[in-house]
Formats: structure tokens, C-alpha cells, sequence
């Protein structure tokens, strides 16, 4: 499994987290009294862009005050909804495709629940849908031929 000397091959993607209160009067059934928001954490293509010819699977490590905090994802929509009440900071690790020979890489995400202002604490109150995601690149050094060939549709 000869690697390709010379290259290197990028590919982007974006991963964040995505959070919206609940509406105190509307909260969803069989939620525990103490959980104010519904979140969401996800590793997705540029615009919807397919990602899984190169990312088989990954996995997210949430807080201990979860049930079954590891969750595995093994397919597209890379992505795990909770609710909850508090942020934390969410370990994401990337499984590559069998094919590349590469070893998870491990990404950190800051879960973010509250907006940011200049009035932190009185934001806290606000009811608004918070975003926090990343633009991110992998690099792929020397590929091996075979996931070289995956990545370029060679
Ligand atoms: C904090 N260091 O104190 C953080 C911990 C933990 C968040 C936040 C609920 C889990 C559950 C949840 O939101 N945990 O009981 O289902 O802010």
C-alpha cells in the first residue's frame, strides 16, 4: 500500500454545534424539568457536499451527566440532538474510511448554549437560537494510492 510521495490532499468540512431554547410554556414531553434547551452537535459537509467517501464514522463524547455519553455515528447525518441545560466541551473524533490507513483524528468543540453580548448574564434570558460552528480542513499527507485514487475520483 504505496503512499503518494509529494502530496498533500485537503478536504474541508464544518462542525459546530447548533442550540434553541425551549419555549417555557411548550417544553417537549419526557424532558427532565432542569433542561432548558435542545442542541445539536454535527461534522457536515460545505453546503450539504457528500463527506462520507472519506469520513466513515464519528464519534462524539459528551459530558458524564449523559446516558451513554460516547455516541457513535456510523453514517450521514453526522450529527447527535440532546437537550440539556448546561455547555461543555464536546471531544469529536473523525474515523477515516478503512481504505486511507489513517489513523481518528480528534477535534474539540465548545457546546454553546447562551448568546454572547455585552450584557452576558442579562442575554442568558433571551430566547434565541445559538450558533457555533467551525470551518476546518483536513489535510491528508502522502496519501496512501488506493484512498489517494477514493479522494480524486481517480
Ligand atoms: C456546567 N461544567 O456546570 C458544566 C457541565 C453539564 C450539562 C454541564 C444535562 C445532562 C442530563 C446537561 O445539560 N449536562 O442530565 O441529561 O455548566
Amino acid at each position: 500500500n504505496k503512499r503518494v510521495r509529494g502530496v498533500s490532499v485537503f478536504r474541508p468540512f464544518v462542525f459546530g454545534s447548533i442550540a434553541h431554547p425551549f419555549d417555557p410554556d411548550n417544553k417537549p414531553p419526557n424532558c427532565p424539568p432542569d433542561h432548558t434547551h435542545r442542541w445539536e452537535i454535527f461534522v457536515r459537509g460545505v453546503n450539504g457536499e457528500d463527506i462520507s467517501y472519506w469520513l466513515k464514522k464519528v464519534q462524539f463524547k459528551l459530558h458524564e451527566t449523559y446516558a451513554h455519553n460516547v455516541r457513535a455515528i456510523e453514517q450521514q447525518p453526522f450529527e447527535v440532538s440532546e437537550t440539556g441545560w448546561g455547555e461543555f466541551e464536546i471531544q469529536i473524533k473523525l474515523y477515516f474510511v478503512p481504505e486511507s490507513n489513517e489513523k481518528p483524528q480528534t477535534l474539540w468543540h465548545s457546546l454553546k448554549l447562551h448568546p454572547y453580548g455585552p450584557d452576558a448574564e442579562g442575554m442568558k434570558e433571551r430566547r434565541e437560537t445559538v450558533i457555533s460552528q467551525n470551518y476546518e480542513e483536513i489535510i491528508f499527507n502522502e496519501p496512501v494510492e488506493q484512498f489517494y485514487e477514493i479522494l480524486t475520483g481517480g
